[in-house]
């Protein structure tokens, strides 16, 4: 009499535990991220029937105010979740494992009968190999929708260098609306998943963790009894570690200030890494930020946070000052700057709380700017660095961004000069970045080869930015 079935091989289980912990930070790192700009809901005709979430719900998970640290850890998981992912698809192919999980002919059809079966409308149990149909296409649905999360996230987190993954997902838009529903749709996988594993009883959960099915208890076996405490104690090592883990992570200390600050340092590290890693893989400055027609843009302009450049400034005050390599000073007015070449763009602005708006930009090209001033050894630098006359609002930009084409000193919107909401006189319009870098009321301009410093690194967010 065989007592024992072996059911789930170590590396399925293993690639289920992980992804466990893995999947729950990613929701709620996303969720924090989320909050920014809590745009979802379902509208219909005027009417908005579902808004996720309500106010009382962030403020139950105290979710407000972190979008920094969310994207921290959700830049960070994600390598993680795309790497279970893979070995677990690449285990199902190598092991020919995925011929019990793909649906096939007659799936769809039995998995009707299974659910009849499930909900004790139907007696009899229809036909099944060692999963029945509608486990095979719950299985096979969650990889694909894992892959959806990968594509549609790529693409919203690099739209400008993943255009094609981008238009592949029906734009900006949709990928994050896509994104969001994925989302729900893990949610509601794992609620009916525990439902089920509930339903199925001890015996099945055991078998979760230590990989077999005792089919008839007969007098323990002592090699039952060792399979079983071992797996257990593993499982308990385990969970435990996942616990110790988290608590190191989430309890690491801050970065101590400098260039970048305001996030765990482990976090930082990664988040160094992995901007680094997109950089070198995907920046080209032929990538081109969508454009858009001219009559697409917003008539009003969204005005956000203005840091250092509050209210209107006497124009009679203002002079942008260069600071060469040499140590020479370039005082530049808006007139000179307006007698250059004059380039425009009407693009997607993206700020990285999560809003966007068409919007349309006028002025110089960087490029056009550095040519022009003969500021050829400045642009051999690494990093450009912008500030506010009152130095309150500061950025660093990275060369090869600054030098993109598209990238603008820009003196008017819609063809008026900047007003005091939008940066006047002068205004960084940088595409390939999100609105963080778009410094407002440029007053100084340097070069380096170090990192300048950054307002919005110093608060936890990416150093780099890009889009
Ligand atoms: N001087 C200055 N520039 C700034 C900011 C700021 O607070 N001060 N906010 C930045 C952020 S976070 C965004 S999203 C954009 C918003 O630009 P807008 O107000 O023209 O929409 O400006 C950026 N440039
Ligand atoms: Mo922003």
């Amino acid at each position: 009499m065989k007592a024992i079935k072996d059911k789930h091989p170590l590396i399925v289980r293993w690639t289920h535990w992980v992804n466990f912990p893995i999947l729950a930070i990613m929701i709620w790192s996303g969720m924090l991220i989320y909050w920014a700009n809590d745009e979802y809901s379902i509208t219909l005709f005027g009417h908005t029937y579902v808004r996720f979430f309500p106010d009382w719900y962030y403020n139950l998970l105290k979710i407000p105010q972190r979008l920094a640290e969310g994207m921290a850890f959700h830049f960070l998981f994600m390598w993680f979740f795309a790497l279970n992912g893979i070995f677990y698809v690449l285990y199902t192919i190598i092991s020919g494992a995925w011929r019990q999980l793909l649906p096939n002919q007659d799936s769809f059809k039995e998995a009707w009968l299974v659910l009849l079966h499930d909900l004790h409308i139907r007696k009899t149990a229809p036909p099944r190999d060692k999963y029945n149909a509608a486990q095979r296409i719950a299985y096979t649905a969650i990889i694909i929708m894992g892959f959806g999360s990968l594509v549609t996230g790529l693409a919203i987190y690099k739209p400008v260098q993943f255009n094609w993954l981008c238009w592949l997902c029906g734009g900006y838009h949709l990928a994050r609306i896509w994104h969001f529903v994925l989302t729900i749709g893990y949610v509601l996988f794992f609620l009916i998943h525990v439902i089920q594993v509930i339903l199925a009883g001890w015996n099945n959960f055991r078998s979760v963790v230590t990989g077999f099915e005792v089919v008839n208890e007969l007098p323990a076996e002592q090699k039952i009894k060792r399979r079983n405490f071992i797996s257990f104690a593993i499982f308990g090592v385990y969970v435990a570690g996942t616990y110790a883990g988290w608590r190191w992570l989430y309890k690491s200390p801050d970065e101590t200030p400098g260039i970048t600050a305001g996030a765990h340092k482990p976090l930082r590290k990664a988040l160094n890494k992995t901007e680094l890693f997109f950089r070198r893989l995907t920046f080209n400055e032929s990538h081109l930020v969508k454009t858009y027609p001219r009559s697409m843009a917003a008539k009003k302009i969204r005005h956000n946070s203005d840091i250092g450049s509050e209210g209107e400034l006497p124009p009679e005050y203002w002079k942008l000052q260069v600071k060469k390599i040499s140590g020479e000073t370039l005082q530049i007015t808006l007139d000179e700057l307006m007698k250059l070449p004059k380039t425009e763009i009407t693009y997607d602005f993206k700020c990285v709380e999560g809003w966007d708006q068409i919007s349309h930009w006028e002025g110089v090209s960087f490029g056009d700017f550095m040519a022009h001033f003969k500021l050829e050894a400045e642009s051999r630098m690494e990093y450009v660095g912008m500030e506010t006359p009152d130095q309150q609002y500061y950025v660093g930009i990275d060369m090869p961004s600054a030098l993109h084409p598209q990238t603008l000193l820009a003196y008017q919107m819609n063809d008026e000069l900047l007003d005091g909401n939008h940066g006047q006189p002068l205004r960084l319009i940088i595409p390939v970045k999100y609105g963080i870098k778009n410094l407002k009321r440029i007053g100084t301009i340097t070069f380096s080869n170090s990192r300048p410093r950054d307002y919005w690194a110093e608060q936890g967010y990416d150093y780099y930015s890009g889009l």
